[in-house]
């Protein structure tokens, strides 16, 4: 058992996307490649001596040998202490609450979150700091930088720490705890959400379908909703993590959570049905016949998250992604509360959070969570509508009715055109931006371009900037397009298309076909087909 200082070179591409790094299973498995991240990670954050971090991740392909690695890793950049849960596993919003329960200086999240897992799919890392949020860019732009110069790292070198058992042990000097991943999480929840409501609700005859997917929340479903609310013990399908989600994409979205969806849209439907995602923190929601997009997901959580009694004396505010539809701007303004639009990424509620300026947050990519973590929170979505229906009754059709009726629909989109080659898509985006001075007062169809630009964020809090976070285009009347490359995937470039139209009459049409205006002005302003071939998208969410 040695401290050992391992000679390496940088390797090139280890720059952290929307949500950490991303990459093929193989390369993370690749020489030094991991541990060059790792130390960059750890020196870009000014060292990890004296301090404590949660490790985990969401038990996919390697993710059990990373861990050992971390800490290993940790253990000879004289870390104090680190937290990791049973086998390795951790949700990422498990992970944030872990960290901010503990007062920790930070943790390191393994999952490539909604991306196929397998020795042949994908695996990512990323950093969160001692608020539990994603590092912000800063950050990762500095531990980028130490990946460009490394030349050494350390590591423990002995025999790999038992991680099957609850309970403490050291690794050389730095102190291990294995923890329950799943116990301080249902706490947690308990505290938020009106759990003898919803319990009787259950009983009441009221059935859920869960679908994990394979996927970290099985444990965290079954606990809470089976164990605990009393659902029937088949609530949640597919249960059990799997290191490949059992060849499952655990993106839940109708295109991949397509056997929920059947059971959602068939006879005999369950009255809710949910699914989230590799890590965790995303969530899909859908009533018998009834799919609800997230943009809407969030403005209806916005209008009555004060039914549950962690919430019970209102929202400080809200923040929405930029792409995300505005019908939470809409109940915002009606019930008073700020609301602020941000970069695609949780990394950007951090500071609006931290600075008491708003306690619920979502993305359009089936992504909401409030400030009891700073992480998207798949479970407490979920929680949070069964909530509202055990507190008003009402189902999810009806839930949706209501809040068409009261605030207006937006009509919501995005289309995904994947694998494109990446110089193609960076030609694409390269000419539509060259194209936006122009675009104001032109025609397409029905439809008259008000404005277009390269959407730039200023941080209310600590004033720092982001450029370039997607190309809008807004029509006369509100209805908008947003174009931007994906920052999570691993081969190729993803192109996405948000598109979204307000309508406060019809309420009750096909999305696609209220869109389709919108749809065909979008093609021809950016052209896709002519800069990739691409005639139509490969996911429709
Ligand atoms: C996607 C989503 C974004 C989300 C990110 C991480 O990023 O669009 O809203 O925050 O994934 O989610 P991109 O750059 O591919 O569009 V997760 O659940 O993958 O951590
Ligand atoms: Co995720």
């Amino acid at each position: 058992m040695t401290k050992a200082t391992i000679a390496t070179s940088p390797i090139e591409g280890q720059k952290p996307g929307t949500s950490g790094l991303r990459k093929k299973c193989r390369v993370f498995m690749g020489a030094h490649y991991l541990e060059n991240f790792v130390q960059a990670m750890f020196d870009g954050i000014g060292g990890v001596a004296g301090k404590t971090l949660v490790v985990g991740g969401d038990g996919r392909f390697h993710n059990d040998v990373a861990t050992q690695t971390i800490l290993a890793m940790a253990a000879a950049n004289g870390a104090a202490r680190v937290i990791v849960g049973q086998n390795a596993l951790l949700s990422t919003p498990a992970a944030s609450h872990l960290i901010r329960l503990n007062k920790t200086d930070g943790g390191v999240i393994l999952s490539a979150s909604h991306n196929p897992g397998g020795e042949d799919e994908d695996f990512g890392i990323k950093f969160n700091m001692s608020n539990g949020g994603p590092a912000p860019e800063g950050i990762t732009n500095a531990m980028f930088e130490r990946t460009k110069v490394i030349d050494a790292y350390h590591i423990w070198q002995g025999d790999p720490v038992d991680l099957s058992t609850i309970g403490t042990s050291v690794l050389g000097d730095m102190q291990v705890d294995v923890v329950d991943p799943v116990a301080a999480y249902v706490d947690l929840m308990q505290s938020l959400f009106d759990f003898p409501a919803i319990a009787k609700m259950i009983k009441g005859g009221f059935r859920i379908r869960f679908d994990s997917m394979c996927a970290i929340t099985g444990p965290y479903a079954r606990a809470i909703l089976e164990d605990t609310l009393g659902a029937a013990k088949d609530t949640v399908a597919h249960a059990t993590p799997l290191p490949d989600f059992g060849g499952m994409h655990p993106d839940p979205n109708p295109t991949w959570a397509h056997e929920l969806m059947d059971e959602m849209m068939g006879a005999d439907a369950p009255d809710f049905g949910c699914a989230s995602d590799g890590d965790g923190d995303r969530n899909m929601i859908v009533g018998p016949n009834c799919y609800v997009s997230p943009s809407d997901s969030l403005a209806v959580i916005a209008a009555n998250a004060h039914l549950a009694p962690g919430y019970k004396d209102g929202l400080k505010g809200v923040a929405r992604s930029m792409p995300t539809s505005a019908a939470v701007d809409r109940v915002a303004q009606a019930l008073g509360l700020d609301c602020y639009e941000t970069p695609t990424g949780w990394k950007f509620f951090g500071n609006l959070m931290d600075d008491g300026r708003v306690s619920l947050c979502g993305e359009e990519s089936f992504g909401t969570g409030s400030d009891h973590v700073r992480e998207k929170d798949g479970v407490w979505a979920v929680l949070m509508w069964l909530n509202i229906m055990a507190a008003t009754g009402k189902s999810v059709p009806e839930l949706m009715e209501d809040h068409w009726a009261r605030f207006g629909r937006n009509y919501y989109s995005r289309h995904d055109f994947e694998a494109i080659v990446s110089e193609k898509a960076d030609v694409l985006m390269t000419a539509l931006r060259g194209s936006l001075d122009g675009l104001a007062g032109q025609n397409y169809g029905p439809l008259t371009v008000e404005k277009a630009d390269d959407y730039a964020y200023l941080d209310p809090v600590d004033g720092s900037t982001s450029a370039q976070q997607g190309v809008r285009v807004v029509f006369e009347g509100g209805s908008r397009f947003v174009v931007r490359l994906s920052g999570t995937g691993t081969s190729g470039a993803t192109l996405r298309l948000y598109l979204e139209k307000v309508e406060t009459k019809a309420l009750n049409l096909e999305p696609q076909a209220a869109l389709a205006e919108i749809i065909a002005a979008a093609h021809s302003i950016i052209g896709i087909e002519g800069f990739t071939g691409r005639t139509a998208p490969d996911v429709i969410t």
